[in-house]
């Protein structure tokens, strides 16, 4: 049933990845691949390098400005088409700071402090991290509304900052007596939402953890894919017929998953063909899929990023025309909140 608030929305779409590292295979299957897919629809596309997120903790400048231009070439390399969705770079497009300043006056500072990723990324260390890292969540949501975008393809990871947009969304229009924020939804969808780390089925495959062996980067050669996995930590038992058998083996299901999300299979067709195996065969065939799909993908990026004044201008153009679109809303939601017009 269609939300009576959302029915005067266009649909619009908007998500965003940090470049706070390389891109993993995780990114690749729960973001990108699905960016991709969405483009073309009823719904306009909008993604961008969340940049501002990133340096909520310690980046090196250099290395920072080089993943930006990396991202931007893994967003490309991966399918999304810069004349087909506006891909720009969030700190180019100021809209986003400042709406996210207007939100920090919205949002309430115990809805931060019980973001569970604000409690992974701080640990024992509330007092001495960054108040971006606090206030992140609310940045978040300015990316999102500051587009009235109605939905969020993220994986499983976001869905808590995502319902925190939603709180923003339905606070801010309710304390301004208003319908000018859409309530986005959140498009958690297939079999990769959450990919785990292959040293640990416990833990999220990250581009930040510490142990490299941990991910699939976007950027690594067949070689180094293929060792990967073959060191993937996993268990003697071999492959049952159906995922219900994988209850409690967390890191043989992920890899039965990531396959299945590759293969643009379910896990029971996968498990269908592999049941009975154990990981001798198995991961030989998986190393197999994921260097025949992250292949080409690895070496597009390494073309796109030949060219970075390529890739700067790219940037430069999804930025003007993301700008057109958050200008006027940003200046909207001012005049509500009574602050005068910027002069232009
Ligand atoms: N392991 C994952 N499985 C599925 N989806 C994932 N995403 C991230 N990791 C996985 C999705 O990718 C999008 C962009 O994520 P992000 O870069 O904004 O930050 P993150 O979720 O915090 O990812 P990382 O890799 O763990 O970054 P760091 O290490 O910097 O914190 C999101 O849609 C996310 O769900």
């Amino acid at each position: 049933m269609s939300d009576p608030i959302n029915a005067s929305f266009r649909p619009r779409i908007f998500s965003g990845i940090q470049p706070s590292g390389g891109l993993t295979l995780g990114n690749y299957l729960g973001a990108l691949k699905r960016f991709a897919a969405l483009q073309g629809g009823e719904a306009e596309t909008i993604y961008c390098i969340v940049d501002l997120h990133a340096i909520t903790v310690w980046q090196d400048p250099d290395a920072l400005r080089n993943r930006i231009r990396e991202a931007a070439a893994a967003f490309m390399a991966a399918g999304v088409d810069p004349a087909r969705s506006v891909l720009f770079n969030q700190s180019q497009v100021s809209a986003h700071a400042e709406m996210a300043w207007l939100f920090n006056t919205v949002a309430r500072v115990g809805w931060m402090y019980r973001m569970t990723q604000f409690k992974d990324k701080a640990g024992k260390n509330t007092e001495n991290v960054s108040l971006g890292l606090l206030a992140y969540p609310a940045l978040m949501a300015a990316d999102i509304l500051t587009y009235q975008a109605t939905a969020v393809p993220v994986g499983e990871d976001q869905k808590q900052h995502l319902e925190l947009t939603r709180d923003i969304a339905a606070k801010f229009n309710h304390d301004y007596k208003v319908n000018h924020f859409p309530i986005p939804e959140p498009l958690i969808e297939g079999v990769a939402t959450r990919v785990m780390s292959l040293r640990d089925g416990s833990r999220k495959m990250s581009k930040s953890d510490p142990s490299d062996a941990s991910r699939i980067n976007l950027t690594d050669d067949a070689d180094t894919i293929a060792q990967k996995i073959r060191k993937a930590r996993t268990d003697a038992d071999p492959l049952p017929g159906q995922m219900d058998g994988l209850k409690d083996r967390p890191e043989a299901r992920n890899l039965v998953n990531i396959y299945a999300a590759l293969a643009d299979q379910t896990p029971d067709q996968v498990l269908a063909r592999f049941e009975g195996q154990g990981f001798a065969s198995f991961k030989p065939a998986l190393a197999e899929i994921a260097v025949q799909v992250l292949s080409p993908i690895t070496r597009r990026m390494s073309e796109y990023m030949a060219d970075p004044a390529q890739i700067d201008r790219i940037l430069a153009d999804g930025a003007e025309r993301a700008d057109a679109i958050a200008r006027p809303i940003l200046e909207r939601t001012k005049d509500i909140m009574g602050l005068l017009k910027t002069r232009t």
